[in-house]
């Protein structure tokens, strides 16, 4: 029998599957995507992050990681699904739990008494308790005299996982973690699992705290970065430099004031505090602001570049950056995505967009109004060049290049 099956290979199932692995483990990774199950059972990835190719390699030639489209026994399931969130009639920004309860559902054929299901995809609230409904329900359908028995003796726990993109592999073994259990019982168990890898420390709590911590870690994260792009706004009204500023005020010993940007993006901070902000909307006024706050600056970025670029008869606007962050090839939820998607769609110029984490145009972009290109010939053609990301390539280019030519940092690595 497999010790742990994880549902969904991406960017946190994948490097969770493989150290699991690399550590002995006898792991199954399922996910829906059958490129997905080829190429990682070929040893290969189909995701950007640091060493993540030599620890699926090593896992997979190790014999101890193999990819499947279906779920089979384990001991334990990991679900590492995405959890987006959908329009509904009262709330454009509904979680939507499909993708979970899904996975969840695909294991009724195959749990036993003792096994654990471990939940590690960022979810609101009550999640963890919903699953084992979920699971019920379809047990019902399939295995009714098994039931009852089932019911008792299966492990619930949310464990979130918290690492960073660009640096996963060090914080997957190194930072603490949080393992909520429906029971007492499901919560060592997991901490038991985890202890195969992690060397940081584990704490036990309930589901429900732990589905909670890992949101608030997130909206208090987001509400720092959108007082910095208050900040930003403020600034520029009042014509002070915005970095030298929070440089300045963070000599203080008890101010860290966080970096403006262009907005907020990633599949996390842009969208995990809705899920409180779906629980309790009377009450989460400051998150639900700072949401705010956040999305609305590509607008302002927006402005600014049509602005700049009125300045010219057929401008030529460089924009330097896709992703999401700094150093990975992760687009959802880019502001700089947004951003680039908006000036052609107003038609604002001819735009050549530098992105040297990925291959092609992506999809949302259209290649009729939009060019890949490299950075010098970007930068060379261009009359406005518009800094979106702070990838190491664009933090080193030589700044003499920029001379001439109209320059939005939104950034701040140029200053
Ligand atoms: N950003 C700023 N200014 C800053 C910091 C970030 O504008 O000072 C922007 C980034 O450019 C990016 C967005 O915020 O667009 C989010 O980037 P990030 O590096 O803050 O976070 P993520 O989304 O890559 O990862 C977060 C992390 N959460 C926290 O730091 C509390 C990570 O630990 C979580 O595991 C991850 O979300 C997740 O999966 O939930």
């Amino acid at each position: 029998m497999n010790d742990v099956c994880v549902l969904g290979l991406g960017y946190i199932g994948l490097p969770t599957a493989s150290i699991f692995a690399t550590r002995g483990k006898r792991v199954l990774g399922v996910d829906v995507v059958p490129r997905v199950v080829e190429t990682i059972n070929r040893g290969e990835i189909h995701i950007e992050e640091p060493d993540l190719d030599v620890l699926v390699r090593a896992a997979v030639h190790s014999g101890n990681l193999r990819a499947a489209p279906q779920p089979e026994s384990s001991r334990v399931y990991i679900v590492a699904v995405p959890t987006p969130f959908k329009v509904t009639a009262t709330n454009p920004k509904a979680p939507d739990l499909t993708y979970v309860e899904s996975a969840t559902r695909s294991l009724a054929g195959v749990v036993r008494p003792g096994q654990m299901i471990i939940l590690e995809s960022t979810s609101p609230v009550g999640t963890t308790e919903l699953m084992q409904g979920w699971l019920v329900e379809e047990l019902q359908k399939i295995r009714p005299a098994e039931v009852t028995v089932l019911r008792e003796a299966l492990l619930f726990a949310h464990c979130p996982e918290r690492i960073l993109p660009g640096q996963m592999l060090r914080e997957l073994v190194s930072n603490d973690r949080i393992c909520g259990g429906l029971t007492p019982a499901a919560a060592e168990a997991a901490r038991d699992l985890y202890r195969v890898f992690c060397t940081g420390e584990i704490f036990l709590t309930d589901a429900r705290t732990a589905e909670m911590c890992k949101l608030t870690e997130n909206a208090s994260r987001d509400v720092g970065i959108a007082f910095a792009n208050e900040l930003s706004l403020i600034c520029e009204r009042l014509q002070i430099d915005v970095w030298e500023l929070i440089r300045l005020a963070n000599r203080h010993p008890r101010v860290k004031i966080l970096q403006p940007g262009p907005g907020v993006g990633g599949h996390c901070i842009a969208v995990d505090p809705w899920f409180i902000v779906d629980a309790a909307p009377d009450l989460a006024r400051l998150i639900r602001t700072a949401r705010e706050v956040n999305d609305s600056k590509p607008h302002h970025v927006i402005a600014r570049v049509q602005e700049c670029a009125g300045r010219f008869k057929a401008p030529v606007i460089a924009c330097l950056g896709l992703a999401f962050k700094a150093d990975v090839d992760d687009l959802r939820e880019s502001p700089a995505m947004d951003i680039v998607a908006h000036l052609a769609a107003a038609g604002a110029g001819r735009l050549l967009v530098v992105e040297p984490h990925i291959q092609s145009l992506p999809r949302g972009l259209p290649a009729d109004k939009v060019e890949l290109a490299s950075l010098d010939a970007a930068v060379k053609a261009a009359d406005v060049v518009v800094l979106l990301v702070n990838h190491r390539e664009f933090v080193g280019f030589d700044r003499r290049k920029l001379e001439g030519k109209a320059v939005i940092d939104t950034r701040g690595i140029w200053r």
